[in-house]
């Protein structure tokens, strides 16, 4: 009788652990990357804008653009560079003038698509 006991006081206690602990290791490791990845997300705003390219870097990515205000983002006219993917930037060069769109995360843009504008 007594071995008895013991044995179904150590199977409530295994079914208690076995029922808490995925919940237990679950929270910590998940809920904050989730958590993080929600805020870093919210930061990211769109803008659109027209400008001239004056330096391009198809290999590093890089584009630099003298644009016009973009209003989403409140930014008024200036010479920045841009990240933007190579395959974005084929075909186009120096002194065209372009159309192009950007994701904003707060330190730095990224070209989401570029597009010459035909000559007035
Ligand atoms: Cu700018």
């Amino acid at each position: 009788m007594k071995s008895m006991r013991i044995l179904a006081g150590s199977m409530v206690l295994l079914i208690a652990v076995s029922a808490c602990s995925p919940e237990a290791d679950k929270q910590p490791t998940t809920a904050p990357q989730e958590a993080t990845a929600a805020t870093s997300a919210s930061e990211v705003q769109h803008g659109k804008g027209e400008g001239t390219i004056t330096a391009i870097d198809a290999a590093k990515g890089t584009v630099t653009l003298d644009h016009g205000e973009i209003a989403a983002l409140k930014w008024p006219p200036m010479a920045m560079g841009f990240k933007a993917p190579s395959d974005l930037l084929k075909g186009l060069k120096i002194g065209d003038r372009v159309a192009f769109e950007l994701d904003w995360n707060g330190a730095e843009g990224s070209i989401t698509r570029i597009e010459a504008k035909s000559a007035p």
